[in-house]
């Protein structure tokens, strides 16, 4: 591993998907998916800082567009969730606001898809692959596999696949479980492999 979270810190939150005080160089990778699939409590499992980025059983807690700063040419993007929102009622906007921030932001280099291992692939996330998948590289995290056992982990990987079969064969999926750091390993190793590729050569 090259990359080192522990410098990791807040930079700043925007509710513009285009005219952003974060200036669009080094790259991106950025986490979305439905409200409560686990995007901010990844953040917090990947930096060990549980206080970083705020998580919450309600879903709808992340509004606004978070960048965190891993080092200088490396952003992780924490996106509103997309879908029912305890907090906030207006979800077209937050649909708008990721959609917009994938098409307009340059120095995006990489997207984690969020999908809870119990709901699988739901409409908006059809609708941000079919969107995504030409332009971007794109990898899906199946989060909370704690909360299920193995033999229901292939049943659910296995009905992914097929949900996945007619448009995107090839996506990368991963187990992952930010309360037990199930999968860990792996994310950090495909940051790094869009670190080299992106930012070394
Ligand atoms: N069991 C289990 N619970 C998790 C895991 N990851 C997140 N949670 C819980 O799921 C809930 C939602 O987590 P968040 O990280 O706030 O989800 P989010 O995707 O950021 O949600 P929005 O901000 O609404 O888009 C919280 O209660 C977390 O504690 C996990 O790996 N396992
Ligand atoms: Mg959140």
């Amino acid at each position: 591993m090259i990359i080192n979270f522990h410098m990791t810190h807040f930079l700043t939150s925007s509710i513009y998907a285009k005219c952003m005080d974060v200036k669009d160089c080094g790259i991106e990778i950025a986490l979305i998916g439905y409200s409560n699939s686990g995007k901010s409590t990844l953040i917090n499992c990947l930096t060990r800082n549980k206080k970083l980025s705020r998580f919450s059983k309600y879903p709808g807690r992340t509004s606004l567009i978070n960048f965190f700063s891993v080092n200088e040419n490396l952003r992780i993007v924490d996106l509103p969730g997309y879908g029912y929102s305890k907090v906030h009622k207006n979800k077209q906007k937050n649909y708008s606001l990721v959609f917009n921030y994938i098409k307009y932001r340059s120095c995006l280099k990489g997207i984690f898809l969020l999908i809870d291992i119990r709901r699988l692939l739901r409409d908006t996330d059809i609708k941000f692959l079919r969107y995504c998948k030409q332009c971007i590289n794109i990898v899906i995290l199946l989060t909370k596999c704690d909360k299920m056992n193995v033999s229901c982990q292939n049943r659910q990987i296995k009905l992914l696949k097929k949900q996945l079969f007619y448009f995107s064969k090839n996506i990368k999926i991963i187990l992952f479980s930010s309360v037990k750091c199930i999968g860990l390993i792996n994310v950090l190793k495909i940051i790094d492999f869009w670190f080299y590729k992106y930012v070394i050569f």
